[in-house]
């Protein structure tokens, strides 16, 4: 069985609780094996900024299956929650990705492994740091590239239970 670094984001409807649901949705398939899960975090929009925030969380996952057939459960999945491909990198009620596996690469229009630019993305290594603090990729310790990134800022901790918590601490 590999292990698998996944990355969930949504910033349409009730996100928190899509995530929540689509994790509990995933463990159903006997194949996958929820190994971690961090909190959720509140983020701002990366890349194409001009949508709502993102609530996003990474996971750790066993999988008894191919890679293709995990992307093609995350697909199924996130249509499931009514995920429309419209916007590149735009707004979606569902986004389930694959990070990165020790065991695993892919370099096909289907599925890159690692994710081409998890490295770079702040809402995926702030979570992920949560879970794998010892993290490194390319010699660098996931700690010294959210440094580098400045990617503790703007990113806010949800806790796991909660659903709707303030951006600010002056807005509670
Ligand atoms: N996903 C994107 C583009 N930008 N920004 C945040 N904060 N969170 C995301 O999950 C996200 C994003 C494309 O998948
Ligand atoms: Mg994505
Ligand atoms: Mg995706």
């Amino acid at each position: 069985m590999d292990t698998y670094i996944m990355a969930l984001g949504s910033n349409l409807g009730d996100s928190a609780g899509t995530l929540r649901k689509a994790l509990a949705r995933l463990s159903e398939d006997r194949r996958f094996h929820l190994e971690k899960v961090s909190s959720l975090y509140r983020t701002r929009p990366w890349g194409k900024t001009d949508q709502p925030d993102f609530i996003n969380a990474a996971a750790l996952a066993g999988w008894e299956g191919t890679p293709e057939e995990l992307m093609a459960f995350f697909l199924q999945v996130e249509k499931e929650f009514g995920r429309k491909r419209e916007v590149h990198w735009g707004p979606r009620t569902l986004d389930l990705d694959l990070i990165y596996s020790k065991q695993v690469e892919s370099d096909t229009e289907f599925l890159r492994l690692p994710h081409p630019y998890f490295w770079e993305r702040p809402f995926v290594l702030v979570p992920l740091e949560e879970i794998l603090p010892d993290f490194t990729y390319k010699k660098e310790t996931i700690h010294e590239r959210i440094l580098a990134l400045d990617g503790y800022s703007e990113i806010v901790k949800m806790g796991k239970e909660s659903g709707n918590e303030c951006r600010c601490k002056g807005e509670e």
